[in-house]
């Protein structure tokens, strides 16, 4: 009789969807509803990772203007087997995920080093978490991998607990949230981690104007189709008439904040109707619309956010440039803001 050996082939990949359309409905729409009546209006900056917005993010992260991937990269290419042997992580977990293409330098240390266990990203964004998530649990075989189709901004908790985990949140996504919002999410991190796991976090620093406004206005103009494409979802999903010809695109270096500004200046005075959310939204010549910033960094402010919510840098690399720094912290020894 032949042997029957069962071969090694675990489900290894949980798929967990936490944002179903009512879901997303509830939360998304009434934050925009709110923020079109901000000043300046704005609209909520998830609206820009619909499948073609996560095709076109990744097309931005190879423009020559967009420093930031390729900085990053140079770190984690030089740090990343430092990283594994300071965390000794079993789980990473990858915050705002997206194709976790740099996060292979990071999964590849931790297999080396013999830690790995499993693979926990999570993202709004389904169908490229779902590539990802495939692509990650075939080229390491013995991982689990546990997608989760989820908001960063609320629902950590369904992050699994256990073992040494190192949560990672590259790419400076971190900088596409406003600072109280910025604050609320690194406090719900802080919460999240237990003695003996590390936060990675991925910042890009103040540099000067004019290198900060091409990485966003690039000759190409990936970034404009891409934030453009903000503006066809809200239209498709929210059945509104963002009209794009009366829209000029205008990032711009906001030097007070310390963040890119960007959007789009009205080119006349005209009215948009959002059908879903029963509004109507009335735009001055000259008025602005912004869809994200992205704040930038310097160590010791950054440092100090982290503190305030517990955690305690306890590295802090850059690029051969001083681009952009990748940072490792804990919750401080005892547990609360120092
Ligand atoms: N980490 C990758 C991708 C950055 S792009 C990198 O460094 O290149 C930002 C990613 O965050 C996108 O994949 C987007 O879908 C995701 N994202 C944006 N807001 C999110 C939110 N509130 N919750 C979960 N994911 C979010
Ligand atoms: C995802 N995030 C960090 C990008 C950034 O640089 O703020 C999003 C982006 N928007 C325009 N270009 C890139």
């Amino acid at each position: 009789m032949r042997e029957c050996r069962r071969t090694a082939t675990p489900p290894r990949i949980r798929i967990e969807r936490l944002l179903d359309d009512a879901d997303r409905r509830s939360a998304l729409y009434d934050e925009t509803f709110w923020s079109l009546r901000e000043r300046p209006k704005s609209m909520p900056a998830v609206w820009l990772y619909d499948e073609r917005g996560s095709l076109l993010f990744e097309q931005i992260t190879r423009l020559p203007e967009y420093y930031l991937t390729r900085s990053e990269r140079e770190i984690l290419v030089g740090r990343a087997a430092e990283i594994a042997a300071r965390t000794g992580a079993e789980t990473l977990v990858e915050l705002g995920s997206g194709t976790s293409e740099k996060t292979t330098l990071l999964l590849d240390a931790l297999a080396a080093a013999g830690t790995l266990e499993r693979f926990v990203p999570v993202d709004v964004s389904e169908e490229v978490l779902r590539a990802s998530a495939q692509a990650i649990a075939a080229r390491y075989e013995r991982v689990g991998v546990h997608a989760i189709v989820g908001d960063f901004e609320r629902h950590l908790a369904a992050v699994p607990a256990g073992g040494r985990r190192l949560v990672a949140f590259l790419g400076s996504t971190i900088g596409n949230l406003q600072p109280a919002r910025r604050a609320d999410l690194l406090a719900a991190i802080a919460a999240t981690l237990e003695p003996g796991d590390a936060f990675l976090l991925g910042v890009d620093l103040v540099k000067d104007r004019a290198r900060l406004e091409a990485a966003y206005h690039d000759s190409a103009g990936v970034t404009e189709t891409f934030v453009r494409n903000g503006l066809v979802v809200v239209n498709r999903v929210l059945r509104a008439d963002f009209d794009q010809t009366l829209l000029a695109f205008t990032p711009y270096w906001d030097a007070e904040h310390e963040w890119m500004d960007i959007g789009f200046t009205a080119r006349a005075a005209h009215v948009v109707r959002v059908e879903e959310l029963e509004s109507i939204v009335s735009l001055a010549a000259g008025e602005r619309l912004r869809l994200e910033v992205s704040a930038k960094f310097r160590r010791d402010g950054i440092a100090r956010e982290l503190a305030a919510v517990g955690l305690h840098l306890t590295a802090w690399w850059t690029d051969r440039r001083h681009d952009f720094a990748l940072l490792l912290a804990t919750r401080s020894p005892d547990g609360g803001p120092r």
